[in-house]
């Protein structure tokens, strides 16, 4: 069994990115093939819990209110609106129902309500993912006696070029959030995008912050930028079309991924709509294991249910049912060599 290890050197990342194509995704897809069944695929749905006006400035981000981009500020749903939203994620095969605030951080008014809709969704045997911004340990912990089975928070590039993107928090401030998590025992689902204009060397900083935390974390979305007009990158991007990231470069950044993160499940995340199938299929072949499904992800839209079983069946991928390796590697069922 590969080694898992967290003590990476940047080098060695660049190493990586450096290699013939062919010769990655043999790598990748070997590494793949020893903790995952290539042919399964995890599925889990989005939905924007409490929409727009964030006061972050994340040069991304169509909910940002630095943004001109026409998205409406809502307030927290309704916590029936969002049961029913997660009864039909279950009916349409999703194992993971994953809500999303567009909050700088969460208040400690809103955690009442946060975990009555956490309690909700664990309760109709769905697995519960939370992205609601920067956390205190306090709000970690309550999270996780609430049931929470995992807390996305984003590194989303490299330490250099996330001062770029964003200059609203720092990069340390994320860490201390994915530190919380950890420490409460909520699972970490962290990643970040590829092709906000970043370089190669950024992507591999990305890849190595990420593979270089003490532990890895369990799930790993990597999201193409979805170009969303009236924000800073994307209509950088609409003037720069050069900008926009190469399907060849983005299956190295899933590869690099799957080579140092062994365990973890890698999430081919937002900007699948506009990927070809043919690269979309690359990315599973590189050790993209995990994908959200249904027409929209928070704002932007999603591949859809149709296109994806069209895909699922051309490729003969079918949903993962049931733990995951990591999970259940910690639960003694599956011998790493850690
Ligand atoms: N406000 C919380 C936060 O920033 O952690 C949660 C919601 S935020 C929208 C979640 C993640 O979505 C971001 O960290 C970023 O990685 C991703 N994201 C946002 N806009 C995106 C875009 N236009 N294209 C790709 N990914 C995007
Ligand atoms: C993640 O890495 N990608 C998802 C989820 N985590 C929260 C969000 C993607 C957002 C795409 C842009 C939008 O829908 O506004
Ligand atoms: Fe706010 Fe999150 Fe969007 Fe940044 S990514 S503007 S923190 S909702």
């Amino acid at each position: 069994m590969t080694e898992i290890r967290t003590d990476w050197a940047r080098d060695q990342i660049a190493e990586l990115f450096n290699m013939s194509f062919t010769e990655l995704l043999f790598q990748a897809a070997t590494v793949h093939r020893e903790y995952h069944k290539p042919d399964q695929v995890q599925l889990c749905t989005l939905l924007s819990i409490k929409t727009g006006g964030c006061p972050e400035d994340c040069g991304y981000c169509s909910q940002s209110v630095e943004a001109d981009s026409g998205v409406k500020a809502t307030k927290l749903m309704d916590v029936r609106q969002i049961l029913q939203g997660a009864a039909q994620a279950k009916d349409n095969g999703s194992q993971r129902f994953c809500m999303g605030a567009a909050w700088r951080n969460p208040k400690d008014r809103d955690m009442p309500a946060i975990v009555e809709i956490v309690k909700g969704v664990r309760d109709m045997g769905l697995e519960t993912c939370m992205t609601l911004g920067m956390l205190t340990p306090k709000q970690a912990d309550m999270l996780a006696e609430a049931g929470l089975d995992y807390y996305n928070h984003n590194i989303d590039s490299s330490p250099e070029y996330y001062e770029k993107a964003i200059s609203t928090r720092k990069m340390q401030d994320r860490l201390d959030t994915l530190t919380h998590v950890r420490d409460s025992g909520i699972n970490v689902c962290s990643g970040g995008i590829v092709g906000m204009g970043e370089t190669r060397e950024d992507r591999v900083g990305f890849i190595h912050t990420l593979a270089t935390l003490p532990q890895h974390p369990e799930s790993v979305p990597v999201n193409a930028l979805v170009p969303v007009k009236g924000t800073v990158l994307g209509d950088m991007l609409a003037d720069t079309p050069m900008a926009k990231i190469d399907d060849i470069e983005f299956v190295r950044t899933v590869a690099a991924a799957r080579i140092t993160m062994p365990l973890s499940m890698v999430r081919l995340s937002a900007g699948r709509e506009s990927m070809s199938e043919a690269a979309q299929a690359l990315c599973f072949i590189a050790g993209a294991n995990s994908i959200f499904t249904g027409d929209k992800l928070l704002t932007a839209p999603n591949a859809g249910d149709d296109s994806d079983a069209a895909l699922f069946e051309k490729l003969g991928l079918v949903a993962l049912q049931g733990e995951e390796p990591l999970r259940a590697c910690k639960a003694g069922e599956l011998e790493a060599a850690e």
